[in-house]
């Protein structure tokens, strides 16, 4: 269970760095679990450089990878072959725009060994082509043309990116505050609970208009993560609670956060954070009311 707790933070601390890269052709940050069926869903934001649109997308399947079926996309004409799968436009028409996104999905399985899948991914345009299928390696850790990485991660390791999480400051004696984060479950989770050393207890809380006051409450049964979409906890929305504080939260330390995720299939998996502390935003609502 010890080294699967550090392989969490260690993806939590990649997917952080690679959150910048969305305008590579990629997959969505988060990674899946080793054995399991998988959509990788290729997102392309941009066409190659200088050209005005997308007309193909191909990509090479890296070993280890099954593949069951692909999405077919309307106006485009889709092949699989042994190792690869490749969409194409039927006329220019249907050809992707530069700037418009989409997302290019493949179904299949992951090997049963946790690891890194690279998929090289061939996008051609109207003018020109893109090959995003370099690996980084030591002495080129940020290629420009990086392929699209899955981390697949052993069976307790939540799939799960969490990023940019914070914890709202506390003065000594403050009975509770919130922290915050984005989290994304490429297959879709369920945040079930939270614990941290620094509260005596911790929930995860939605605030709701009652009437013309705004209230917050524990969120029944946890928090739904649906597939690759990212869900805010941020001040005034979704927030974890830390309540029965130990000690003062000062800006500029961290917190330690273990959160708790179920996935699809019912399992448990786990990851950890370091949240540092900042000052509570302006016109914070959740910073001054606390009705349970
Ligand atoms: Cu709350």
């Amino acid at each position: 269970m010890k080294t699967y707790l550090l392989d969490a933070v260690a993806l939590v601390a990649a997917a952080a760095a690679s959150g910048a890269a969305s305008a590579h052709v990629s997959l969505p940050p988060g990674g899946a679990t080793a054995g399991d069926s998988y959509a990788a869903a290729f997102r392309v934001g941009h066409a190659c450089s200088g050209a005005r649109s997308t007309t193909g997308i191909t990509v090479r399947v890296p070993e280890g990878f099954s593949v069951q079926k692909a999405e077919p996309r309307p106006g485009w004409t889709l092949a699989t072959a042994p190792g690869s799968v490749s969409w194409r436009a039927g006329s220019a028409g249907a050809a992707l725009p530069d700037k418009e996104r989409a997302e290019f999905v493949v179904h299949g399985t992951l090997p049963a060994k946790p690891g890194l899948l690279w998929f090289k991914v061939l996008q051609t345009c109207d003018v020109g082509n893109a090959d995003w299928a370099e690996v980084p390696a030591a002495g080129n850790d940020k290629p420009a043309f990086p392929a699209a990485r899955l981390d697949v991660l052993a069976p307790g390791v939540a799939a799960v990116e969490v990023r940019d999480a914070w914890v709202r400051m506390a003065v000594k004696g403050q009975s509770g505050t919130g922290a915050f984060m984005t989290l994304a479950a490429p297959s879709g989770a369920r945040l079930v609970a939270v614990t941290t050393p620094v509260a005596g207890v911790a929930e995860v809380h939605e605030m709701k208009m009652e009437g013309d006051v705004m209230r917050m409450r524990a969120v029944a049964g946890g928090l739904e993560l649906p597939p690759r979409r990212e869900v805010q906890l941020k001040p005034g929305g979704y927030h974890l609670m830390l309540m029965d504080l130990k000690k003062a939260l000062v800006v500029g330390e961290t917190v330690p956060l273990e959160l708790e995720f179920v996935d699809r299939a019912g399992r448990k998996a786990v990851a950890r954070v370091q949240a540092p502390v900042r000052a509570a935003a302006g016109g914070d609502a959740a910073a001054s009311a606390h009705r349970h």
